[in-house]
């Protein structure tokens, strides 16, 4: 039985790269959900989260705001928030979480809001997709889902935000994480270990945008420094796309990995490009 049978349903925060750049996360992601009983509800309205590394550092009350209305749409619904992206759960996530701390800055955000004519209802709880299944859907309860048993070897990557700031995440283990490799070995597959595993895929903060050379040097880097794998696994569509432009090896996100191991064809979760 499920950890936390009471809670199957989900607002979908999808944020802007998935639907625009990388819809084989969504299918794939909907694919499993709909097999694991995770019902999942779309934010009509949601805006871009927006990016932490990029609007928190700029303006953080417009953060803030924008964040929140984002939160606001969810608390209407009258569920907590499953999002797909790192930098999109380090944003909604540690609104939430400074929010539900500090009830003077929610009157600050509260007044900001209303010039828009929004509220901030109850403020929801935020959960990666990933995070949520190994802390709370639990690994015995997936197992019961996996029909077929992969081999791969993968080189896991993390990402920043689904680790950092530590007092806001499930794991504290920031520095040798182990939960996103037990997702992934859960399917069969081996996570090999490489020495860049915990670095930054060098995309993040507006790194990409402001210094794309730098960027791109930190990509190859990681990349290179992965041996004997079949391909890269990721968490993150912002880690994805930018690893997938380094490497020569394939780039998955782990709903696809997972919606292969239940026993999904590559052309559903859309890993059949090109065949
Ligand atoms: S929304 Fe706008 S740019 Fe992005 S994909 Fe994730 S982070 Fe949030
Ligand atoms: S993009 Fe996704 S989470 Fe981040 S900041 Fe550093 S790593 Fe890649
Ligand atoms: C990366 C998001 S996932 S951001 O560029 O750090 O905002």
């Amino acid at each position: 039985m499920r950890g936390l049978s009471t809670k199957s349903d989900f607002s979908l925060f999808l944020g802007c790269l998935i639907p625009n750049r990388l819809p084989e996360i969504e299918k794939s992601t909907r694919l499993v959900c709909e097999r694991l009983g995770i019902n999942l509800h779309d934010m009509k309205g949601a805006s871009c989260c927006p990016a932490p590394g990029v609007m928190k550092s700029f303006d953080k009350a417009l953060w803030l705001k924008i964040a929140g209305r984002n939160l606001d749409i969810a608390a209407n619904m009258g569920m907590d928030i499953i999002t797909l992206c790192n930098g999109c759960y380090g944003t909604l996530k540690d609104a939430s979480m400074e929010l539900k701390d500090d009830p003077e800055l929610q009157e600050v955000v509260r007044a900001s809001l209303s010039t828009i004519d929004r509220d901030l209802g109850k403020i929801v709880d935020v959960y990666h997709f990933v995070e949520y299944l190994y802390f709370d859907y639990g690994l015995d309860d997936l197992s019961d889902h996996i029909t077929k048993k992969l081999d791969y070897k993968v080189a896991a990557h993390y990402g920043c935000h689904l680790l950092k700031p530590i007092k806001y995440r499930r794991t504290k283990d920031f520095d040798a994480p182990t939960f996103f490799d037990e997702l992934i070995e859960l399917t069969g597959s081996t996570s090999v270990d490489y020495v860049e595993k915990n670095t930054c895929c060098g995309a993040g903060g507006g790194l990409r945008s402001g210094l794309k050379d730098v960027a791109l040097d930190i990509a190859r880097k990681k990349v290179a420094s992965i041996k004997d794998a079949n391909m890269i696994v990721t968490p993150c569509p912002f880690c994805h796309m930018q690893l997938a432009q380094v490497s020569n090896i394939p780039v998955v996100y782990y709903s696809q990995l997972l919606a292969l191991s239940m026993g999904f064809s590559e052309e559903e979760v859309g890993m059949a490009v090109g065949k």
